[in-house]
Formats: C-alpha cells, structure tokens, sequence
C-alpha cells in the first residue's frame, strides 16, 4: 500500500498537557510516528513517499478563516502577550457567559477556538497542522489517481477538529479536508468510517447537514468517554444530512466479539450509502494497553478489522487518528492495513 510520510510530522514537540490537574508529557507525541513508520518498513508495507504541498485552499474549503488565522498568529500572539509556556485555554464562551468573539486578547481567541482544554499550542502546531493535512490531500491523490488504496501518516490528528475548533490533539480536521477535496475533484459521494477509540466530533460536525459526505463512527459512549458532549446514537444528521451520520457508541470494556460486531453494522450501512470512496479515520486507540482508552481489542484484532472494511471493495484512504501505546502502534497500524491490502479486490461492493 502506497504510504504518505514525512519527518516533519514530529513538528509538533508539545511538552504539556492538562491530564488529571497535571502538566503531564503529552500522549500524542512524536515517538508515534517513529514506531508507525518503523512498523511499516519492517513488513515492507509499501513504498514510502513524501507528501506534495496543496496549499491552503483545501484547508480554507472546511475550516473557518478567523480560525485558520488564529492558528497562524497564535504563538506569535501568545509571546507577544508576555507568556513563556504553552498555549492552554483558561476561559470559554459558555452558554452563561457569551457566544461571541468581542475581545482581542489572545486568552478570549484562545478560549474562543478551542474546544477542550488538554490540548496545548507550541511554536510549530500551525504547520505541522498543515503538513498533516498535505498528508491526507497527497494519500488521497494516489487513491484518485490509481484507484488503489493509500495510508496517510498524519500527525497531528484531525478528527476532533471542527469548522473553528481545535483541541482532542486535533487542529486541522484531515479526514474531512480529503473527503471535501475529493468531491470537489468529481467523486460523488464519500463515506468517512471512524473507527478511533474517541467520536470524532469534529468530523460529524463539518458534514452534519450533507448527504454527500457520510460519517460513521464507533466509539466509547460519550456519557463515559470524551468529547462527552458528541456522540449520541441520536446525532443521525440534519437537513439533507439526515441519516448520513450513524454513531455506534460502546461501553467501556468493550471487546472485539461486540466491536466487530457494530463494525459490521457500520459497514452496512455505508454499504447502503453507495458510496465512490472510504476514508478510513484509523485510530488505534481502542487497542486494549492504550492509556486513555478503555476497549480491549489486541494486535491480531486489527488485521481481521482491516479484511472486513476491504470487503466493502472501495477505493480507500487511510488516515492515523489516535493510539497512545506506542510500543504497539506501529504492530496495530501495519496489521490494519496488511488485513486490507490481503482482502480488498477493487469493485466487490
Ligand atoms: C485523536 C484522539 O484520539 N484524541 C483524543 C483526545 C482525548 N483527550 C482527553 C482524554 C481524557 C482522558 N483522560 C484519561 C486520563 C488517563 N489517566
Ligand atoms: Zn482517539
């Protein structure tokens, strides 16, 4: 499988992150990509390029612009402010207190655009946002261009990100930036399955009233598990959208006999969808050592999930979201996309 990497993934070196009442060593770090790629070179997954730039249009065509601009300026901001650690919100507009951004300090922007409060700015978040998503953009050209499939290394993840929200380590939403980008270059209809341990809010958010653009997740139920807030079994999508968006949330404890079980109900129901595309969110935090997680699936788990999703017969496009226990991320993403690449014929669907 044609696999999209760089080095400047491990941009992004955040040294905090709000855990417990603790500045703790972020979970999502650099070592990940690491233990990925290394992973990936040892089975001689596939050949390894790096990734083309595609500019801002494809970001600006999902993300808000006063949010792309924060982004930009922030730790710019944030220095200028007099502050000499990490960017972490203090303050939100919350329903008692206001919707609007009226003030200039960077504390209201930052409140403003983010939507928790573990995940810190550092210097290079900005690009190594962008450089995330010319991950997914250059994986998802191969997967235009040859109608094989493809694995985006991205880092920072984006499946938390909404149309003006950062935070859940996600910054820029890159699952949905390809999925927007590969309609506007003609495919007719993308299904986006998010199989992370966390819903991915952000990416339910971007496409909640559209029919073009499905979203099917499963995940820990969020009356248990963040984001908490984002989803319920009842968010199936609004407008045009409605039924587009399926949420499959799980108990804590869940283990693969129950999780293959709802993905193949996910699987039906993208089926169903017809859809000319899959794009894949692949976190493997529900693998059963993850830190914050609470599944227990284990390495052999993933290579069956990926020989289930190829049964489909899409053209498909795999983007890292999460998975925290790095000693085994690089096993479950290479055991995922070997498990595919073994079952998936194109055009079985
Ligand atoms: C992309 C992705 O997987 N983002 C997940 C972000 C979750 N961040 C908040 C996790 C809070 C869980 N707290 C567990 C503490 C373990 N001691
Ligand atoms: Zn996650």
């Amino acid at each position: 499988m044609q696999i999209v990497h760089t080095e400047d993934s491990k941009r992004r070196a955040a040294t905090t992150e709000l855990s417990g009442g603790h500045l703790v060593a972020p979970f999502e770090s650099p070592a990940r990509v690491d233990q990925v790629i290394a992973a990936l070179r040892a089975r001689d997954s596939g050949p390894i390029v790096a990734p083309t730039s595609h500019g801002m249009a494809p970001i600006a065509a999902v993300h808000d612009a006063g949010y792309i601009d924060f982004l930009a300026s922030a730790w710019d901001d944030w220095v200028a402010a007099g502050n000499t650690g990490e960017i972490i919100p203090t303050i939100w507009p919350t329903r008692r207190l206001g919707e609007t951004l009226r003030s200039r300090h960077i504390e209201a922007r930052v409140g403003y655009y983010a939507l928790a409060g573990e995940t810190s700015i550092e210097a290079q978040t900005y690009e190594a946002a962008r450089t995330s998503a010319d991950i997914a953009l250059s994986a998802l050209d191969h997967v235009l261009a040859t109608g094989a499939p493809a694995f985006g290394l991205c880092r920072p993840p984006g499946h938390h990100a909404a149309v003006d929200q950062f935070g859940g380590y996600s910054f820029f939403n890159n699952a949905a930036i390809a999925a927007e980008s590969a309609r506007q270059r003609g495919v007719s209809r993308v299904a986006i399955l998010d199989v992370d341990f966390h819903h991915g809010n952000g990416t339910q958010q971007i496409f909640y009233e559209r029919a073009d653009v499905s979203f099917v997740s499963l995940h820990g139920d969020p009356v248990d598990e963040f984001p908490y807030f984002s989803g319920f079994a009842d968010e199936r999508g609004a407008g045009p959208g409605l039924g587009y968006n399926r949420n499959h949330p799980l108990p804590p404890g869940t283990d693969y006999v129950v999780w293959s079980g709802a993905l193949d109900a996910a699987l039906a129901e993208i089926a169903a969808q017809a859809p000319a595309l899959l794009i894949v969110s692949l976190g493997t935090d529900i693998f059963k050592d993850d830190p914050i997680s609470s599944f227990t699936l284990d390495s052999d788990d993933f290579v069956d999930c990926g020989a289930r999703i190829a049964a489909l017969g899409l053209p498909s496009l795999f983007l890292l979201e999460g998975g925290y226990a790095v000693a085994a991320i690089g096993t479950n993403i290479a055991n995922t996309l070997a498990g595919f690449e073994a079952a998936w014929r194109p055009g079985r669907s």
